[in-house]
């Protein structure tokens, strides 16, 4: 099944709306929401079984590409959201119980679902969020790969055995499921993120509550509706999963504080996890926080210079500057300075920019009007912090009716520069100059981010220092590849103002649950560590 334009749509430089375009979105939209079980009007709570919302407070999901509505969803109120807690309480006590392996099974069958749906999900994260196409596929295959981690892991939730210094003890590590795990994600990643967390957090033995971004209310709804059936399926009870959509003011701050959740894994801006981080912490809970980033890729004088500008440009102008790993700044050797940054001009020269669903498109829209001013602001305040556009820096004129698509935009300019130092979330590229890779590596890290990282170099000894204890600070750093598109077998996230949290693979799931130490006599007599001697 194709969700893609029967013709060609995509135009560069772009047109003005169409009627055959309209036609061709009302046509895509009905066969997307269709196949995910979708509707016009739903209510925007969830715990296993129907949508529902008692509240009045409506929210409208409008394509970013034609302002297009998507659909309407009656925001959770807190009784609604009480009811999904509930339920994900309850449901825990009986989850926990059933073996891993079990567990991994049915994150199995999501899998398995996620594979039949792909299609379908992925033309949805491309139509609400505005990637493009071969990324929101691709989104989704990161959803089917962090399943089938979860299914492994799932025979491997495993603690050590430890020496005692007692004779005949033994002392051993378990790992316990944790509770019910609130997962709050953004709009970027509107479907792979929630699953990393939920995925692990299942095989684990958790419930999950589910706050997606109000920005992308249908993509939560929609893998919902998948994992419920899965989950029917196989007599799980209702509330292993649960979804919320509602306001951050009210229905955020209400899961934040709720002590009945021992873990809080967010993915969103540095300001909101500084919050969540403040409340979260106040109630000695714990936090997973994946936030800002301010990526750098370093341009050495012995790169593969094919190589090395397919990585920028991908990481600059993919996912039109949306993702958390996008590449923000360029820091390119002196001697190549020139030449590379001719040559990465003329690719950006070929960018098309459209419907994100088209074939031909290389970067869809921003993801709504708010996105676009934070990108005027951003330029505007790289020209006065002395700044020079070297390639776009513009607003396009209205394309299908929207003004939500912008130039992708290269800007030399200090990394001093205030607004180098702050993440604008748009396809803005910083570019600078250097002489030593000593004078990289201080610019790479002087900004108050750090999540991903990059060196292109022909040199095994830059690399190495690039990768080694005085190299990159960032929790990704990478060897002639981009900063973005990270594979969920890593652990995933970063330092500094990133949050310091770690989601996705490697040893992650170790969040998801508690961990027990065990000492066991099995010897006759009582001994007493580190020698204390206690008469009677
Ligand atoms: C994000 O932008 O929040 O590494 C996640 C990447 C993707 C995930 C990005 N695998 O770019």
């Amino acid at each position: 099944m194709s969700y893609r334009p029967t013709a060609d749509t995509t135009s560069n430089p772009p047109q003005t709306s169409g009627a055959g375009r309209a036609a061709f979105a009302a046509d895509a939209r009905e066969r997307i929401f269709r196949d995910l079980g979708l509707q016009a009007a739903m209510g925007g709570a969830n715990g296993g079984g129907d949508w529902f919302a008692s509240g009045q407070d409506v929210l409208e999901s409008r394509s970013p590409t034609t302002g297009e509505l998507l659909g309407r969803i009656t925001q959770a109120a807190e009784a609604d959201y009480e009811r999904v807690m509930q339920a994900g309480q309850q449901a825990f006590a009986a989850f926990r119980a059933l073996p891993a392996p079990r567990r991994g099974e049915v994150v199995r069958q999501v899998g398995e679902a996620l594979r039949r749906k792909k299609d379908a999900l992925g033309a949805l994260v491309s139509l609400e969020m505005g990637k493009i196409l071969t990324e929101g596929l691709g989104e989704v295959q990161e959803m089917i790969d962090i399943c089938d981690f979860a299914v492994g892991q799932s025979r491997l939730l495993s603690g050590p055995t430890l020496q005692s210094e007692r004779p005949d003890h033994r002392m051993m590590e378990q790992w316990h499921p944790l509770g019910t795990v609130g997962v709050i994600s953004a709009f970027n990643f509107p479907v792979a993120v929630w699953a990393w967390n939920a995925a692990l957090a299942w095989v684990c033995g958790d419930t999950t509550v589910w706050k997606p971004s109000s920005k992308t209310p249908y993509c939560a709804i929609a893998c919902q509706n998948i994992v419920n059936e899965v989950f029917r399926a196989n007599d799980l009870p209702a509330g292993v999963s649960g979804v919320v959509i509602g306001r951050g003011a009210t229905i955020g701050e209400r899961l934040i504080a709720d002590t009945r959740v021992p873990l809080i894994s967010a993915t969103g801006s540095t300001r909101m996890g500084k919050r969540i981080g403040a409340v979260v912490g106040a109630r000695l809970g714990r936090t997973i926080l994946e936030l800002g980033g301010n990526n750098a890729l370093i341009i050495a004088a012995s790169c593969d210079l094919p190589g090395a500008l397919a990585s920028a440009f991908f990481g600059a102008v993919g996912t039109a500057g949306q993702r958390c790993t996008s590449t923000r700044r360029l820091l390119i050797h002196e001697s190549i300075y020139d030449t590379f940054l001719a040559q990465l001009r003329e690719r950006y020269a070929q960018v098309t920019i459209g419907d994100p669903l088209a074939m031909a498109t290389h970067m869809g829209p921003l993801i709504d009007e708010d996105a676009v001013a934070a990108f005027e602001r951003a330029v505007a305040a790289a020209r006065q912090q002395g700044g020079e556009i070297l390639y776009g820096g513009t607003v396009l004129a209205p394309l299908y009716g929207r003004r939500t698509f912008v130039e992708p935009t290269i800007i030399a300019i200090e990394n001093s520069a205030p607004i180098v130092q702050h993440e604008t979330f748009a396809p803005i590229l910083y570019v600078m100059k250097y002489r030593t890779l000593e004078e990289a590596i201080a610019l790479h890290n002087d900004v108050p981010q750090g999540l991903s990282s990059a060196i292109y170099t022909d040199s095994l000894r830059e690399a190495e220092r690039f990768l080694s204890y005085g190299g990159s600070d960032c929790g990704i750093a990478n060897v002639n590849l981009g900063t973005n598109g990270a594979e969920i077998g890593g652990a995933f996230g970063g330092e500094k103002e990133t949050g310091g949290g770690r989601e996705s693979g490697s040893d992650c799931w170790k969040a998801y649950m508690r961990r027990q130490t065990n000492t066991v006599n099995w010897g006759g007599q009582v001994h007493l560590a580190q020698g204390v001697q206690f008469p009677g």
